[in-house]
């Protein structure tokens, strides 16, 4: 048992008082703070983050590990804004290389999911002045219309606040009309690093970090949860992402309406930050285990393993991670674009099941709200 490792004299007494503060908080269900979060970004002490990080996924979720049935929509990526880390806006720049749906061709994908138990449709992309208020109200409605139960999932606080401002209307009103046409949560998205001192170098023009936190409140307050996430491993320094995930961990405070935090690792391909290098795996594990101590008041961390690569969202399960995200179907490119390992994104529900089970944990598919829709622990991976 972890928990009896973590209290044992033999290992406390290989902690500096440092850490062994951290591990009592922890032990003793407190949180950390501004201070312990740098420190342990600061530590090469891995086990122990590990160690931290995995007793505490242990204890909200036992060995259970997420994931839903899934597919994406990305309207177009073509987009108004140039973020420097994103290898969609360079498609601009290679309008060959663009795509723009229209309302029947999104509905035509939808409907090639007619016959498969999918729960989710996760909907986002660039920011085109056609893909507007009454765009977004009808093709949410439309897809209600054909299927009511599949739970839209949709874009963020960057296409909102675009379109809300262009339609002169508040967030609340904006979030109402979309959430009567159908939209069912919000996607983590667009957040990228708070600090303006980070977020004006890299996603200048976008709806600031006021923005999108105003947004996700505004949200909550409606009843719609979202997720959130960090784009991490560019420019930022560590004490940008402490900054980062204070932000987030109060306005959970406040509305307890986000449901899972999700870091994303920087790509560099095809981008125009493409001169930096990517951090080590070691750096993503840092991140998870430092994400899930801190943000305390977060049910949910997971590992984007379509943008990250199977074997390391394995190891990921035990640095906190208790959620791997969809079987995706090969239908986003955001990541393939920038570099992923992945470049064409699909697993089948028994291949979700057969990774999660190899490492020893259990896998239980879940729908957006984390509602459980079949154990598979107990079903020597049978998969139906
Ligand atoms: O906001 C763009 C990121 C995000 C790159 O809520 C990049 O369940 C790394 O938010 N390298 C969109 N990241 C994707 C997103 C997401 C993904 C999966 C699940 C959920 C969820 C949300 O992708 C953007 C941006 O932060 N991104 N370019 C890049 N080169
Ligand atoms: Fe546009 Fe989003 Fe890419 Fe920024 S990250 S350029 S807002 S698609």
């Amino acid at each position: 048992m972890i928990s009896q490792f973590l209290t044992e004299k033999r290992y406390q007494q290989q902690l500096n008082s440092s850490e062994k503060n951290i591990l009592d908080k922890v032990l003793n269900h407190q949180r950390i703070n501004d201070e312990e979060a740098l420190f342990l970004y600061e530590s090469k002490n891995l086990p122990f983050l590990a160690q931290l990080a995995n007793y505490i996924r242990r204890q909200k979720h036992g060995l259970n590990t997420y994931f839903n049935r899934n597919f994406h929509i990305e309207p177009t990526n073509i987009c108004i804004y140039d973020c420097k880390f994103c290898s969609y806006s360079r498609a601009i720049k290679k309008k060959d290389e663009g795509w723009e749906y229209n309302e029947n061709e999104m509905l035509e994908m939808v409907k090639s999911y007619d016959n498969q138990p999918v729960t989710e449709v996760h909907i986002v992309g660039g920011v085109l002045p056609q893909y507007d208020l009454l765009f977004y109200e009808n093709l949410f409605r439309n897809i209600k219309k054909h299927r009511p139960e599949l739970h839209i999932k949709a874009l963020t606080p960057v296409e909102f606040h675009y379109i809300f401002k262009k339609a002169k209307v508040s967030y609340k009103e904006g979030l109402q009309i979309l959430k009567n046409a159908g939209l069912d949560s919000i996607p983590g998205g667009g957040a990228e690093i708070f600090h303006p001192e980070i977020r004006n170098q890299i996603a200048k023009d976008k709806a600031n970090s006021e923005n999108w936190l105003e947004l996700h409140r505004t949200a909550h307050e409606l009843g719609i949860r979202s997720n959130a996430t960090i784009l991490y491993g560019h420019i930022e320094k560590y004490w940008h992402r402490v900054d980062h995930l204070r932000q987030l961990r109060e306005l959970q405070d406040e509305t307890r309406g986000f449901q899972t935090f999700i870091p994303l690792k920087f790509r560099n391909k095809d981008n125009e930050m493409s001169y930096l290098p990517e951090v080590s795996i070691i750096e993503d594990l840092k991140n998870y285990a430092v994400s899930r101590i801190y943000l305390d008041n977060f049910d949910h961390i997971k590992a984007y393993w379509a943008m990250i690569g199977r074997e390391t969202t394995q190891i990921a399960l035990d640095y906190g991670v208790d959620d791997i995200d969809g079987t995706i179907d090969d239908t986003t490119k955001i990541y393939s674009m920038a570099g992923s390992e992945e470049q064409s994104p699909k697993m089948t529900t028994q291949e979700i099941v057969d990774l999660i089970h190899s490492v020893g944990y259990k896998a239980v598919e879940r729908d957006t709200l984390y509602n459980v829709i079949q154990d598979f622990s107990n079903e020597n991976s049978l998969v139906s």
